[in-house]
């Protein structure tokens, strides 16, 4: 979460020709809704459920390059469908800069509670171990310059290509 996965993936798309596609606006597209508001309505297990069956059908797609929920390495099938369909890149980001990142952006479910970073780290340590479990690359956040993560990427998916 706020790892910069849509600036990331979109400028990755255009450099490899493929289309960027992102979980979470698919979700907001099929349901009509906001992701916060379904987290307030149906809690977070049906976002889960419903953001696996987005990542089922946009990981059936060839030419894509999909940002997912940062949460969504969460839900067994989705880790699955992302493994085994899929060249997982993971944006590792520190505690302190997606606080930075996030600091006003409502558009947080989990965000909103009276102390971000102690949840932020809750997350991290339950998520890591799934997000290692799935990257086949795994890139540091943080560095200031994009274009520079961007050129990292596309250098370790060309040496994965020669394995
Ligand atoms: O998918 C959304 C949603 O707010 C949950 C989330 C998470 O669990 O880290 C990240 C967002 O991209």
């Amino acid at each position: 979460m706020g790892a910069g996965k849509t600036t990331i993936g979109r400028i990755l798309a255009r450099k490899l020709g493929l289309r960027f596609v992102d979980s979470d606006h698919e979700i907001e597209a099929r349901t009509g809704a906001t992701i916060p508001w379904i987290f307030e309505i149906e809690g977070e297990a049906s976002f889960r459920r419903r953001e696996a069956e987005v990542i089922r059908d946009l990981s059936a797609q060839e030419g894509i390059v999909m940002a997912t929920g940062g949460g969504a390495i969460l839900n067994a099938d989705s880790r699955a469908y992302l493994k085994e369909r899929g060249t997982v890149v993971y944006l590792r980001a520190s505690v302190s800069n997606i606080l930075a990142r996030t600091s006003h952006d409502k558009n947080r479910p989990l965000l909103q509670t009276a102390d971000p970073r102690r949840k932020l780290e809750e997350l991290t340590s339950q998520r890591e171990p799934h997000y290692m479990e799935v990257a086949d690359i795994v890139i540091d956040t943080g560095r200031p310059n994009v274009q520079s993560m961007v050129q990292t990427i596309l250098m370790q998916l060309a040496s994965l290509e020669c394995e």
